[in-house]
């Protein structure tokens, strides 16, 4: 059976867009494929992190993973930083990673920003971390936001240079999954900028967490123009936040976004933004709640991480033990 790994870092609140671009795709493909489900927690420390919170987090994403209908029986669900593997392919990898191919991604220049000198190591390394976690399960496919593409295209690059410098086909190149209606949900305020955990405004996004008053209201402050909805597909494109906000509405309601505008086209946005919230907390509303009773109990949700790291290292070990024999790291 094809597997599948993706994750998700632990680095504050999460948002529709992690639920509508990743989780929810994974509930769908989760009997389809032998999956791992990760928290990434240490690519979580590649930008600073307050210890307390961050194990809070950790928590918080098992939970939304669960909450939202990844079955912990099936599936691997545990954190980064509890399997060796990653952490020991990641410095292999990037021996064998030119800074050329680093140099191109853009998300370290998103996230480095002006402060490009003192940003860290670990953020600029993060692609080949990345990489590491994939294949260190021999992963076959990677179902992610559109935002990771790039990231996914250089992983296959480093599996590919790996098995051309030792001549071997041991690690497959990862597929990448980029599917669903919103493959890339806005930020609220700036039609930009995608949604973001790390955006200083609350007002930018819709936690999983949110009740239905909170949705309501940030759906109402959400940026839009002074014009009623589009009336086609072309106008949309031309309109980003009001293109943002359709494509939201088509991914929870399950439509096609060309469904979604057609069914708004020409209407005032007091209306529909009034339908879009009922829907996202009528969906979210359930997970949310769902969140909170299993973050009642950590104990439960520790004991789905200890199996689960079980679980993952079982496969990662004897993979990592192969790669030191082919690089020629002698293990007595
Ligand atoms: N806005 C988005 N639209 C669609 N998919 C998204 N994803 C993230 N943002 C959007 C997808 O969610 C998964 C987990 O993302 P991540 O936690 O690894 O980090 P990220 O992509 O950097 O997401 P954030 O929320 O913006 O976090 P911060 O602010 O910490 O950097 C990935 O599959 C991603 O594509």
């Amino acid at each position: 059976m094809n597997r599948i790994f993706s994750g998700v870092q632990p680095t504050g609140n999460l948002h529709l867009g992690n639920y509508l671009g990743a989780i929810r795709n994974w509930v769908t493909l989760q009997h389809d494929y032998d999956c791992i489900f990760c928290i990434v927690d240490l690519h979580a420390l590649t930008l600073p992190q307050d210890p307390v919170q961050l194990k809070a987090q950790t928590r918080e994403v098992t939970a939304a993973y669960i909450a939202a209908g990844i079955d912990p029986e099936h599936c691997v669900i545990f954190n980064q930083s509890s399997v060796p593997g990653h952490a020991e392919l990641a410095w292999l990898l990037s021996c064998l990673t030119p800074l050329g191919w680093l140099n191109r991604m853009t998300q370290f220049k998103e996230k480095a920003g002006k402060q490009r000198e003192d940003a860290g190591l670990g953020l600029y390394a993060y692609p080949v971390l990345m990489a590491a976690d994939i294949i260190l399960y021999k992963a076959t496919h990677v179902p992610v936001g559109e935002d990771q593409k790039q990231h996914l295209e250089l992983a296959r690059d480093i599996a590919g240079a790996f098995n051309r410098r030792y001549g071997v086909e041991f690690f497959p190149l990862p597929e990448p999954m980029i599917f669903g209606t919103a493959t890339r949900v806005m930020s609220l305020r700036d039609g930009a900028k995608k949604m973001s955990k790390s955006d200083a405004s609350d007002y930018s996004r819709i936690n999983m967490t949110d009740d239905a008053e909170a949705i309501a209201l940030k759906i109402r402050k959400a940026k839009t123009d002074p014009l009623p909805l589009p009336a086609d597909e072309k106008e949309a494109e031309a309109r980003p936040e009001a293109d943002n906000l359709l494509g939201i509405y088509a991914a929870l309601a399950n439509l096609t976004r060309q469904e979604a505008i057609a069914k708004f086209a020409g209407q005032s946005f007091s209306g529909f933004k009034t339908e879009l919230a009922d829907l996202s907390a009528e969906v979210l509303g359930k997970i949310g709640g769902e969140m909170r009773r299993l973050l009642a109990e950590p104990g439960y949700i520790d004991g789905i991480l200890k199996r689960g790291s079980e679980r993952a290292n079982a496969i990662a070990k004897p993979h990592m033990n192969e790669v030191f024999d082919i690089m020629g790291l002698l293990r007595p």
